[in-house]
């Protein structure tokens, strides 16, 4: 029997990632809020409700349930809609409650991470064209710096903006999120102003405290050319370049290139202190000869990793390797996986993400060890909560801890177990990986297969 300890660098951060509108519950004046109302816009028309009842204090009882995890950071976000829910009107109590958060984090040896956008939008915001409106930009830098002054507790790493991409596609391409836009020229306009408003607010953070970490959490998808691939490569290509690649790109150059849109922002040039990887799956693309001008991808054809839920791809734990590959050798900034997680629709024991936390890490070890510098590693999430136009759908769980809407009982899953002896450990051992997830154990040795052997239950 062989026995292994992959233990990471000391200091490694540990934790959850959160977001304000997912956990907080008491329905915020922001886009989110007012989009839950409509019939058609989320699963079953669910609304975020109460959520994990974080405004009303639960996180407390959650930040114990991290600790006790040996968790020594969490990241999560402010909602803007709460702090300055009228134009210029700014709600010093509701500073206040973050401040609140960020002493019970400090009580607890946790070190904050601070994400200032997190695809929610106050009202007023919205009214006057989101981020389609280059004003939004200066009231989101506005918006910073009153945070930064009025936040009476001290943060170092802080996240400007959460998944860029993701929030312009889903809004303004697919209409899945707010305001249900589907138009190609728009949604590269809202990329093009979430990048002057990822760089107004780094200036304005770092002219208010020059020693802050900056940075944005950056989902990235692992494109993969569909067969055969010499046919398919140039429309994974063109996608990997336009959602993975081309903001990253304008931050190092200053130039931000996206097909048939280009323009120049020296302001976002050196605008990252480091950067965050977002990791959940990846996609085939591939392009219909008779339709040369389209490309397209397929959800529903696993190569070998496992068929996840429908608006999700294939999850392929180990992609996030070439992800973490690619961004630290295009910034040459630490990195921090300020998101990773799996849906894992309710599977009996939670066997998925047991499997997908161990093959993860496996892949997050290895690139340490190419002196990769990752720095630390947040998983998305602590307790199930509110997932966008999922709603509460029981097939996109992903929390460590299970909570139940109507008591607001938590139930802790065997997952929670496995990170926490992670966490405690630092390390992943041979030890961990027979006792949660044995099948697993011999695809992490190179040139072994992985176990693909996992299938989701059908959807309720
Ligand atoms: O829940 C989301 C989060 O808000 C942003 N990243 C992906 C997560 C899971 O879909």
């Amino acid at each position: 029997m062989v026995d292994f300890t992959l233990t990471f660098p000391p200091g490694f951060l540990w934790g959850a990632a959160t977001a304000a509108h997912q956990v907080e519950g008491g329905s915020p004046p922001n886009n989110w809020t007012a989009w839950e109302q409509t019939l058609g816009h989320i699963y079953r028309e669910h609304v975020a409700g109460q959520a994990c009842d974080w405004w009303g204090g639960r996180y407390i009882e959650d930040f114990d349930r991290a600790v006790a995890m040996h968790h020594n950071a969490h990241r999560f976000s402010v909602e803007w809609s709460r702090i300055e829910p009228e134009r210029g009107q700014f709600d010093l109590p509701a500073i206040a409650h973050y401040a609140d958060v960020l002493r019970a984090l400090r009580e607890r040896g946790m070190e904050p991470v601070i994400t200032l956008h997190h695809f929610t939008n106050p009202l007023w915001v919205e009214e006057m064209g989101g981020w389609l409106n280059e004003e939004t930009v200066r009231r989101f830098a506005r918006f910073v710096q009153v945070v930064m002054e009025e936040l009476d507790q001290p943060v170092t790493m802080w996240c400007t903006i959460n998944e860029p991409l993701v929030y312009a596609t889903n809004g303004y391409l697919v209409g899945r999120f707010p305001p249900g836009d589907k138009n190609l020229r728009n949604t590269f306009l809202v990329i093009e102003n979430l990048l002057r408003g990822h760089a107004a607010a780094y200036h304005t953070i770092k002219d208010i405290q020059p020693d802050a970490q900056v940075g944005l959490a950056k989902a990235q998808i692992n494109f993969t050319p569909m067969r055969p691939s010499w046919l398919h490569q140039p429309a994974r290509n063109l996608l990997r370049q336009t959602i993975n690649r081309a903001f990253i790109d304008a931050i190092i150059t200053g130039e931000l290139r996206l097909p048939m849109h280009k323009v120049e922002l020296p302001e976002a040039r050196d605008t990252l202190d480091w950067i965050g990887l977002n990791y959940y799956y990846r996609l085939q693309a591939g392009f219909n000869p008779l339709k040369p001008q389209q490309v397209f991808i397929d959800r529903r054809r696993p190569r070998e990793g496992i068929l996840g839920p429908e608006s999700v791809g294939e999850i392929w734990p180990e992609g996030i390797f070439d992800e973490i590959k690619w961004l630290c050798q295009r910034t040459d900034k630490p990195l921090y996986v300020t998101e990773n997680g799996v849906p894992d629709g309710d599977l009996p024991d939670d066997t998925l993400r047991q499997v997908h936390l161990i093959r993860s890490l496996r892949r997050v070890w290895d690139s340490v060890n190419y002196n990769f510098p990752v720095k630390g590693y947040f998983y998305w999430t602590l307790v199930d909560n509110f997932e966008w136009a999922e709603g509460y759908d029981p097939a996109f769980r992903f929390g460590l801890y299970g909570c139940d809407l109507e008591t607001q009982v938590r139930t802790k899953k065997r997952s929670a177990d496995l990170y926490g002896a992670i966490c405690a450990a630092n390390a992943l051992t041979s030890d961990m990986v027979h006792e949660f997830a044995p099948d697993a154990f011999d695809g992490l040795f190179p040139g072994v297969d992985v176990q693909t052997d996992v299938t989701l239950p059908p959807r309720p």
